[in-house]
C-alpha cells in the first residue's frame, strides 16, 4: 500500500525532552536538523535557528516508524502542518517545571488535533524526578477539565523503554480506533 509511512510527533518547548526521547528510542543517529528562521517573520531583521529532530524505528512487524521532534513555540507554528500531516500519532512533552505547563499542553493540544485530526495523542511529563511539587492527578484533572480525555504519564525521555512503551500504547489505540470504526460502518 502507499500510505506505509508512520508518522510519529513529539512537540513541547524548549527543554522538554524531544531530542532526548527520540535519541533514546533510536535504532539510527537521529538528525537534529537546524532549521533556519527568519525574523523577519515577527518583524525583526535579525536570524536564529530551532531544532527539528528526525529519525526511524523499526517496530515488531517490519514496520518502519518515522519520528519527527518538533519545538512547540507558537510562533514556530508554521512548523507544524509541515511536519505533522498524517502522523498517526502526537506525544505533548512537557517538563514539569515548566511555567503554566496547563495553558502549554492545552495549546498544543488543540492545534494540533486540527493538524492532525486523525492522530491518537498522549501526554508525556518529563522532569518530574527533579520537581518535587508536581502532582500528576491534578494535572491530568486540569487538563480533563478543559476536554482532554487521553493518557498522562510521567516520562523520564532519558529512558527508552519509558518511551517505546508509551509509543507502543499511543500505535495499539489506533488499531483499535480502526476495528471500533470499522465495526460502526459495517454494522445497520
Ligand atoms: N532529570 C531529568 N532530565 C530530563 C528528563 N527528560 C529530559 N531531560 C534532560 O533535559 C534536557 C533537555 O532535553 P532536550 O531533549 O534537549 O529537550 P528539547 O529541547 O525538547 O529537545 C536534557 O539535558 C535531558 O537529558 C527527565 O525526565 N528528567
Ligand atoms: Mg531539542
Amino acid at each position: 500500500m502507499a500510505s506505509d509511512v508512520i508518522k510519529l510527533a513529539f512537540v513541547g518547548g524548549m527543554g522538554a525532552g524531544k531530542t532526548t526521547a527520540i535519541r533514546a528510542i533510536s535504532d539510527v543517529e537521529p538528525v537534529s536538523t537546524e532549521m533556519p528562521i527568519s525574523h523577519a517573520l515577527m518583524g525583526e531583521k535579525t536570524h536564529t535557528t530551532v531544532a527539528l529532530d528526525y529519525s526511524t524505528i523499526e517496530l515488531d512487524g517490519g514496520e518502519l516508524l518515522h519520528v519527527y521532534g518538533v519545538p512547540g513555540q507558537r510562533y514556530l507554528n508554521f512548523m507544524w502542518p509541515l511536519v505533522c500531516d498524517g502522523a498517526v500519532g502526537i506525544i505533548v512533552l512537557v517538563a514539569a517545571d515548566a511555567g503554566d505547563m496547563v495553558a502549554q499542553t492545552d495549546m498544543l493540544l488543540v492545534e494540533f488535533a486540527k493538524i492532525a485530526p486523525q492522530a491518537s495523542f498522549a501526554v508525556g511529563v518529563t522532569h518530574t524526578d527533579v520537581s518535587n511539587d508536581f502532582g500528576l492527578l491534578h494535572f491530568r484533572d486540569a487538563l480533563t477539565q478543559l476536554g482532554h480525555k487521553l493518557p498522562v504519564v510521567r516520562l523520564d525521555a532519558r529512558d527508552g523503554a519509558q518511551v517505546e512503551a508509551l509509543i507502543r500504547i499511543l500505535l495499539s489505540y489506533r488499531y483499535a480506533e480502526s476495528v471500533v470504526n470499522q465495526r460502526a460502518s459495517t454494522s445497520v
